[in-house]
């Protein structure tokens, strides 16, 4: 994989890059839909491309090793034969999902035992098994098994965990150096910062992280409940010490206002369920600010979704026709909403890489996260 810079801004931490990867090339800062399971969920791989102009999807470990299972994805010939996406693609190791999605689990040294979420069977996840699944789904960049720390979270455990995430990245790097691609193409292993809410943590982590030279960096351990403001303070306490060279992931954020935020920062790579998620229970994100379609005062607006926008489903369709999808969960609902709220990350993120490009990132992001958080 390759890193170029293309621009920063001179009033912020900002900056414009280019990634190339085996599946193509991907211009930061980016936003990557989640396809947890393989599929951005309500979203057709046609629509990814040409509708919203995706660079690069995620897939998740967890979900793609417990269904289909590992058998199933090699025999197609990994994840993006197996989906047909046949761009970049990103997964997560599981070092957030085992703890998010599992009841019962053990961390030990080791790694991490946990009761299937489909079906209660129990597995193991190791940084060396971690990296034969990823080797095996074929992803363009991997993830390092991680523990991503609750919030809040006491300092003596924080610090101990912090420790043992740097022990699994060595486990992690070892595996991944010994073994080769399975579909002849080059992949590379991103390392995640943990430290919850702690600057001296937060300082070590980001120390040792960077001191693993791989080719991107990733922070882990925030958006997990802590207010905003904390999550701005870790990011500019990491972003400080990764080197400016390499790529800068985000990991699990966030709202519009939080991408710009931590764009300013100096974060390039962004990914979270929220534009999905959040579109299937009616919340539509807008340049405007924040729609509840499932609001009476929608019942009777027969104007487009969005007129300014430039996707065809945001035009064609009225806010009170998908008012009424939405409140009778209607499938088309789904696929209307989840594909405007990724249109718009998509976009939000192209103005704010136009924006550092022409050097007028700084104000715009000023306003536009005034504009965003306006609920309608
Ligand atoms: N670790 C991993 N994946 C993640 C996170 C983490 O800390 C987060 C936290 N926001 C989201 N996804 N491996």
């Amino acid at each position: 994989m390759k890193f170029t810079l293309q621009a920063k801004d001179t009033n912020s931490k900002a900056r414009a890059g280019v990634m190339e990867t085996a599946h193509g090339t991907i211009e930061t800062p980016i936003f990557m839909p989640v396809g947890t399971a393989g599929t951005v969920k309500a979203i057709h791989q046609h629509e990814l491309v040409n509708d919203i102009q995706a660079q690069i999807i995620l897939g998740n470990t967890y979900h793609l090793y417990l269904r289909p299972g590992l058998d199933v994805i090699q025999k197609a010939g990994g994840l993006h034969k197996f989906n047909g996406w046949d761009m970049p693609i990103l997964t997560d190791s599981g070092g957030y999902q085992v703890y998010s999605l599992t009841e019962v689990r053990k961390i030990r040294e080791e790694g991490v035992t946990f009761r299937s979420h489909v079906d209660g069977s129990k597995h193991l996840f190791t940084p060396e098994n971690v990296m034969d699944t990823q080797r095996i789904i074929g992803a363009d960049i991997i993830m390092a098994f991680d523990e991503c720390t609750p919030y809040p979270c006491e300092y003596s455990y924080a610090r101990k965990s912090i420790e043992m995430t740097h022990r699994w990245l060595k486990r992690c790097c070892d595996r991944f150096d010994s073994t080769e691609p399975i579909y002849g193409y080059e992949q590379t292993l991103f390392p995640i910062v943990q430290g919850s809410v702690y600057k001296d943590l937060r300082q070590r982590s980001a120390e040792v992280i960077a001191s693993f030279e791989r080719e991107g960096n990733a922070i882990g351990g925030l958006s997990v409940g802590e207010p905003a403001e904390e999550m701005y303070a870790m990011t500019e306490v990491v972003t400080a010490i990764l080197p400016e060279e390499k790529p800068r992931y985000l990991m699990g954020v966030g709202t519009p206002v939080n991408i710009l935020e931590n764009i300013a920062l100096g974060i390039d790579m962004f990914d979270c369920v929220m534009p999905t998620r959040n579109a299937r229970n009616g919340m539509l994100f807008t340049r405007n600010g924040i729609i509840n379609i499932k609001n009476e005062k929608w019942k009777d607006d027969f104007s487009p979704i969005e007129a300014e926008s430039d996707l065809f489903s945001d035009k064609f369709y009225s806010k009170a026709y998908l008012r009424h999808l939405i409140r009778s969960q209607e499938i088309l609902g789904a696929q209307i909403a989840s594909l405007h709220n990724l249109h718009f990350y998509l976009w939000l993120v192209k103005q704010a890489r136009e924006k550092i490009i022409d050097g007028t990132f700084y104000e715009w992001k000023n306003k536009m996260v005034v504009t965003l958080a306006q609920r309608l």
